[in-house]
């Protein structure tokens, strides 16, 4: 067995695969402390590019970042106890200082609500404050019990988690729908994975919220991947914190909030979705190095004539914007370095040989299929530049054929079943709406409501389980 390359074969064992891949490449590595892990600096470099776009994105529309304390006092969580109650078992506590115990104790933060919506109070006076949009980048703590999984099941991940308040539930609507979007755009965009969009049901949803929409992603096993969520929270925590405000009719009103969030797992989906049996296979967008330059250098001649020119592609394409590594390290061999950069995903190998120089070209191969073509040298910028986006295209595409493969409609119970023995992904089946029906469905398969479909589609069937009249389509899953 290699201790470099990846030994598990994708779809042996998917589970082993996806540890190994990320282990492998150097994306993150176990903590010691149990549950955690570290986030290194090929998956940290993923984040600031998803940190940097929507922040572009956020900040062109209204938004500042703020930064709010860690610490929670246990007074906070308990006001808002009725929203919180099932979440209570993951709360991390700080009971001492050094050896004195704390008059009171306090939460590590799992979400932000209740210490930014108890000062929103103090902010908000009149409807000249408002709305009021902050976002915050920061680590979250769940004391999870469950078997830890890199990126996905961590009890201490990243995440942003946007906060607004608004003087019409109107405006609190179009926000949500706005920042839906916007997640969208980054996951099918820059991330190359397709989503489904929808509502989440009654069961699902934050308790916190009048409603709660989702981004939803199909994983190779079958399993679906919450991506993010944007929840409409009406009046619901104005309520509770007392968040009111003089509108221009001289009365006293509660705000409209919104919440919403996506976090670190978003690189696991991206390692899940695309990589292959070689390792990680990065959408160009969001990868970390976009081309790696080898000079493959031969005995009996000049090394320095290929370096050099290996040096003046690298930054040409540097020009461009493109992040190029000239891997001209003398220590490796070629074939060594093309294994431990395909390892690591990188969408574009550039080789510069012998041959390549004599002929004024250069070989070009491609991450996604393997390709390799040869380019003549003063076309190799433009080409790579071409290739790069047709790297991305060719990953979203191929990911949405999977989604689309992924996703079986059903008539009856028994074809729901069936189906999820034999593939698993996202069944589509009526529903009656009734929130039994769900939990029924939910005990017996394990599988829940993952979203329910903006685009509403008619009912073609009864309800799956109950047989009574069905109000409308949704996906099922088992889920991460
Ligand atoms: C775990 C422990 C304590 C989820 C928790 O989705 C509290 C919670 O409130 C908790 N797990 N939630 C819901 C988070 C809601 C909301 N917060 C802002 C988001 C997006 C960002």
């Amino acid at each position: 067995m290699s201790d470099i390359g990846v030994t598990v074969k994708k779809n042996e064992d998917f589970s082993e695969w996806y540890t190994e891949v990320i282990l492998k490449s150097g994306l993150a590595d176990y903590a010691p402390i149990k549950g955690c892990m570290i986030i290194r600096e090929d998956a940290y470099a993923m984040w600031e590019k998803i940190q940097e776009v929507l922040n572009k994105k956020i900040r062109e529309t209204g938004h500042r970042n703020v930064y709010f304390p860690m610490f929670i006092p246990e007074g906070f969580l308990k006001q808002e106890s009725a929203h919180f109650a099932g979440f209570v078992p993951e709360v991390a506590w700080v009971t001492h200082g050094g050896d004195t115990p704390l008059e009171e104790k306090l939460a590590v933060r799992p979400t932000s609500e209740t210490i930014m919506y108890a000062t929103f109070a103090k902010w908000i006076r009149s409807w000249r404050d408002l709305p009021l949009k902050i976002n915050q980048w920061c680590n979250i703590v769940r004391w999870e019990t469950k078997a830890t999984k890199l990126f996905l099941r961590t009890r201490e991940f990243l995440w942003q988690e946007g906060h607004t308040a608004h003087a019409t539930s109107e405006e609190a609507e179009k926000e949500i729908m706005y920042v839906l979007s916007e997640y969208r755009d980054i996951m099918e965009n820059y991330l190359a994975i397709p989503v489904l969009v929808g509502l989440k049901s009654e069961s699902e949803k934050f308790a916190g919220a009048l409603y709660t929409t989702a981004l939803e992603a199909i994983m190779p096993d079958g399993k679906a991947l919450q991506m993010g969520t944007s929840h409409n929270l009406g009046q619901n925590f104005a309520k509770v914190f007392d968040i009111n405000f003089i509108g221009e009719d001289e009365k006293e009103h509660k705000v409209w909030q919104t919440s919403w969030g996506i976090t670190t797992r978003l690189i696991g989906a991206v390692v899940m979705v695309h990589g292959d049996d070689k390792g990680l296979v990065l959408p160009p967008k969001i990868a970390p190095v976009q081309v790696v330059i080898v000079p493959i250098p031969y005995k009996g001649a000049d090394p320095n004539a290929i370096k050099s020119k290996a040096k003046e592609i690298a930054d040409k394409l540097r020009a461009k914007g493109i992040t190029v590594v000239l891997d001209d390290r003398d220590e490796y061999t070629p074939g060594w370095k093309f294994n431990q950069w395909e390892l690591k995903g990188v969408p574009v190998r550039i080789e510069i040989g012998p041959r390549d120089l004599k002929q004024q070209q250069v070989t070009v191969a491609r991450r996604d299929t393997y390709q390799k073509t040869a380019v003549k040298e003063e076309e190799a910028i433009c080409a790579v530049e071409t290739l790069l986006v047709e790297i991305q295209h060719n990953l979203f595409a191929k990911a949405r054929i999977s989604l689309e493969e992924k996703t079986t409609t059903v008539q009856s119970y028994h074809d729901f079943k069936k189906v999820l023995t034999e593939k698993g992904g996202f069944i589509k089946a009526a529903w009656c709406g009734n929130s039994i029906c769900e939990k029924k469905i939910k005990d017996e398969t394990g599988t829940t409501i993952r979203v329910k479909p903006f685009e509403k589609e008619e009912p073609a069937t009864t309800c799956v389980y109950c047989k009574e009249k069905a109000k409308e389509t949704v996906y099922f899953a088992r889920s991460y």
